[in-house]
Formats: C-alpha cells, sequence, structure tokens
C-alpha cells in the first residue's frame, strides 16, 4: 500500500494565497475578536448555506454544547446516548447535571426513542441526542416523548453539518442544535463550532453567555463564558464555504466507492443512511461481524501495519469511561445495542483529498481476508 500514512481523516484547506486577503483585512481594520465583522458575516452565510435561522459561532463545539445546555436553563438529568465523542457527555456534567445513558438503535446507531421514555425519572429535564456520523436522528419520535414530558431537545449535531431530510436542514429539529467546526469534521475553522437557533431572542440570550453574560458595561445577564470565536477563524470560514460543495462532492465519491466494493463482503456489514437523507459522507463506519475472519481490533492493526489509521469511533462508550462508569445503575443495565456495536465498529478514512485509487487499496485489502 501507498506509504505515507493514511489517517481517518485530514482537513480540507484552500489555497493559501486565498487567505491572504482575509488577513490584510483583518490587520487594517485591527478587530481580532469579540463579534467582529467576519464574524458577523459568517454567522450570515451559514444561515444562508445551512437554512437555518440563527447561527450562534464559538470557538469550538464543546463550550458551544457547554452554552447550549445553559441557555436551556436545565436542571436533574439528561438522557443522551453513550455511543459518542466524550464531549457530550461532559459538557452535560460540567452544567451540573446527570447525564443518563440510554441505547441505541442497532441500524441507526443513534437514540433509540423506543428505550428512551424508561430513562425519564421526575429529574429529567431535557434529551441530548447525537446525530452519529451526521446520520440523522429519529426526530419525529424524539419530540413526541419531549412534548409528552415537557422535556427540552438539544441535539448535538457536531458531525450534521449540511445534513438535510426531505424538509430541510436537520439542524431546524430540537429547541437547539450545536456543529463543530474542528479541524477533523466537515466544515472546518481549524477549530469551531456554533448553535443553531429558531428565534432572536434566544440568539441574543446564547450571544450574551459567550461573552461572559455581557449585556452592556454595567450589566452580566448571567453568568456566561468566553465561548467566542476570533476574526481569523471566522475569515478562514468564509472562505472555507467556497469550498464546501466541491469537498461534499469529493466526500460523496470516496462513500460509494468503499460502498460498493465492501458490499456484500461476508462478515462486513455497512452501517446505512438513513431514508430520504441528504448526508455530508462525514463518516464511513463499518461493522465487523462474526463471519469475517479477523476480530475488528485485529483488522485496526493489521490496517495500522500497512500505514491506514483507521478509528474506533466510538470505543469505548463513554458510559464505560472511569468518571461515568460508577455513576449510573440505569445505564449499566441497559445498553445492550451499544455494547454490541461498540466492539465491531471501525472508520475508514474519508475526506475530499483521499484518492480514490487508496479507497480502492484499502478495501482490496479488508477483502483479502475472506
Ligand atoms: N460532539 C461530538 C459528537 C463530537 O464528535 C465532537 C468532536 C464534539 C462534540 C466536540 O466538538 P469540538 O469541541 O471538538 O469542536 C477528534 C476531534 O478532536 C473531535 O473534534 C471529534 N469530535 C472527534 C470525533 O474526533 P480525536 O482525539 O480522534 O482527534 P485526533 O487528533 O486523533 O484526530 C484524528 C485524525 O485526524 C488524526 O489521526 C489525524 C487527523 N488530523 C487531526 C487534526 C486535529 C489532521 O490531519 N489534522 C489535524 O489538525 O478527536
Amino acid at each position: 500500500m501507498n506509504k505515507p500514512p493514511i489517517y481517518v481523516t485530514q482537513p480540507s484547506l484552500p489555497p493559501l494565497e486565498e487567505f491572504i486577503p482575509y488577513l490584510e483585512k483583518i490587520w487594517e481594520n485591527k478587530i481580532l475578536t469579540n463579534s467582529g465583522p467576519m464574524h458577523q458575516q459568517l454567522e450570515d452565510a451559514l444561515a444562508e448555506y445551512l437554512g437555518v435561522n440563527y447561527v450562534a459561532l464559538f470557538n469550538n463545539g464543546t463550550n458551544a454544547l457547554l452554552t447550549a445546555l445553559q441557555a436551556l436553563d436545565l436542571t436533574g438529568e439528561v438522557i443522551t446516548t453513550p455511543y459518542s465523542f466524550i464531549a457530550t457527555a461532559n459538557s452535560i456534567v460540567w452544567n451540573g447535571l446527570t447525564p443518563v445513558f440510554s441505547d441505541i438503535d442497532p441500524v441507526s446507531l443513534n437514540l433509540d426513542p423506543s428505550k428512551v421514555e424508561e430513562a425519564i425519572t421526575e429529574k429529567t429535564t431535557a434529551i441530548m441526542p447525537v446525530h452519529c456520523y451526521g446520520n440523522s436522528c429519529d426526530v419525529a419520535a424524539i419530540q413526541k416523548i419531549a412534548d409528552k414530558y415537557g422535556l427540552k431537545i438539544l441535539y448535538d449535531a457536531a458531525h450534521a453539518f449540511g445534513v438535510k431530510d426531505s424538509g430541510g436542514s436537520i439542524l431546524r429539529h430540537g429547541d437547539l442544535s450545536v456543529l463543530s467546526f474542528h479541524a477533523t469534521k466537515v466544515f472546518n475553522t481549524f477549530e469551531g463550532g456554533a448553535i443553531i437557533c429558531h428565534d432572536k431572542e434566544m440568539k441574543v440570550r446564547i450571544d450574551r453567555l459567550k461573552n461572559f453574560g455581557i449585556v452592556d458595561e454595567m450589566t452580566i445577564s448571567g453568568a456566561g463564558i468566553n465561548g467566542k470565536m476570533s476574526e481569523v477563524n471566522a475569515a478562514f470560514g468564509l472562505l472555507q464555504l467556497n469550498y464546501i460543495d466541491a469537498a461534499l462532492e469529493k466526500r460523496k465519491n470516496i462513500d460509494e466507492i468503499y460502498s460498493e466494493k465492501l458490499n456484500g463482503v461476508k462478515g462486513i456489514k455497512l452501517v446505512g443512511k438513513a431514508t430520504g437523507q441528504e448526508s455530508n459522507y462525514s463518516y464511513f463506519p463499518i461493522l465487523i461481524e462474526g463471519e469475517y475472519p479477523l476480530t475488528r481490533d485485529e483488522l485496526y492493526e493489521q490496517l495500522k501495519g500497512e500505514g491506514v489509521f483507521t478509528r474506533r469511533y466510538f470505543y469505548p462508550l463513554i458510559s464505560d469511561f472511569s468518571p461515568y462508569k460508577v455513576s449510573s445503575l440505569f445505564s449499566l443495565k441497559n445498553l445492550l445495542e451499544a455494547r454490541k456495536i461498540t466492539r465491531r465498529v471501525l472508520c475508514l478514512p474519508i475526506y475530499p483529498d483521499l484518492k480514490i485509487e487508496t479507497a480502492k487499496e484499502i478495501t482490496s485489502f479488508i477483502k483479502g481476508y475472506e
């Protein structure tokens, strides 16, 4: 296989010279942060591109999650998935709330709505599902439960930039959605993130919370943090937007190669996309089942030996990491599907600059054990 290491992802970067004029503007006006002109432009441009009402930019997705939970004024318990990146649950704990892990659906790998109700107690105030790998959750079923019990919904949509269902952006669902613009994401601003909200009042609340709670020189609305995106990151985001459609198209091509070549390989199960969804091809997870000659970890090591660094997103389950393991008896008993999936999953490299030839070589290597 080709010699340079192949990682699970690689950020797509626009031509460097195209970034210089943006930097020149920043140097001219000397506004580096605190909601400057680039920040304003990127919020507007993203709201239009994504087809959502309001975008509040952040310096990373985790601070956006922390602030979104604050903005919803929650107490007690938040029902969430154990099958996610650790930031999902950490943000709940950092708000003084208790995450209650509920099982996933074995097909979508997202929170299983039919299991959520049994996790609800008198302390539950919200549900925080994750659109894992950019695959839409069962938003209608989750909304129904939230309405029945008077719960808020915060979607961790870190993987879901640009994903659409038949009605438009999936970010329009729930009370709030949070995006990540980290280097490893479909749309990156080096570090960055955003909260998507539906009305002006909430946007004002979030903007204050991310700027220390400042209303004016004499007034603080609440104990806010510093979650602001800098002008350099925002400028980079504006430039990235020129390339996002081309990047998505290239991801789609890789996805098609993997799907075509790995479909039907004994013991390799592909994770399907939600029906009727316009995907962003952010990850390419496969599940290694019993009929495959190697275990998931053996395949992971063999590929590593070839210089292909796949990742076991998401293993271990969040609920199995030590800060969480001891805390929730409910979670320990009720995560059967998540436990099965976490032992089988492997995410293959997918990013715009991944060569089609390399993707084919990866599939040939996997098929070589058949
Ligand atoms: N919610 C969910 C569901 C999330 O997945 C995440 C983040 C968040 C919330 C929080 O959003 P942020 O606060 O991060 O905005 C990575 C990312 O650091 C993390 O952002 C992401 N999820 C998670 C799924 O993946 P690691 O520890 O796997 O990253 P790392 O450094 O091992 O990177 C993976 C590969 O990417 C490397 O092997 C090489 C390549 N890479 C990475 C970076 C950082 C590059 O080529 N260039 C780079 O600059 O967590």
